[in-house]
């Protein structure tokens, strides 16, 4: 494996694992303020983060790499409101979209077709992933402070399940 791309990738899988340490920051918060749906949410989220970081292991290790495990950063703890916390996950899905591109940039520029082969799971990933917390924030916005909006997002969140 390349050396550029095998520390690129190390780089990444650490802030896949960030992203799940945030999310489930952000659960805790919610299972404080009595919203069990969006802590529901936000822990399936952190799940998700995990085993996103997982596939960077696998791949790192079947192209004979080696997988250096780096320290996590602490994530925030407190938000205003939960229109807060959902306009902070949606801000870090666009900043790790921009890293997955800047990585398959590197894919491209050493010619390595595993790698942009790979990659492509996490670009599309990536769609969804915007599209689900703009969706949920364009939703906060609209009920503002009606506590019964809240509670139906709330019940809306609760359905999730894990899927990736
Ligand atoms: Fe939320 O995204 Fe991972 O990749």
């Amino acid at each position: 494996m390349n050396k550029e791309i095998e520390a690129a990738f190390n780089d990444h899988l650490n802030a896949e694992l960030y992203s799940s340490y945030l999310y489930l920051s952000m659960s805790n918060y919610f299972a404080d303020q009595n919203l069990e749906g969006m802590s529901n949410w936000m822990t399936i989220q952190a799940d998700e983060e995990r085993l996103h970081g997982m596939k960077f292991v696998d791949f790192i290790n079947e192209r004979s790499g080696r997988v250096i495990l780096q320290q996590i950063d602490a994530p925030k703890i407190e938000w205003a409101c939960p229109l807060e916390a959902f306009q902070d996950s949606y801000d870090h899905e666009c900043l790790i979209s921009r890293k997955i591109n800047a990585l398959v940039d590197l894919a491209v520029k050493h010619s390595d077709h595993a790698a942009i082969a790979f990659l492509q799971w996490f670009v599309t990933e990536q769609v969804e992933e915007e599209a689900a917390a703009i969706s949920i924030v364009e939703k906060l916005k609209k009920i503002g402070d009606q506590p019964m909006g809240l509670f139906m997002i709330d019940e809306q969140l609760s359905g999730r399940t894990l899927e990736a």
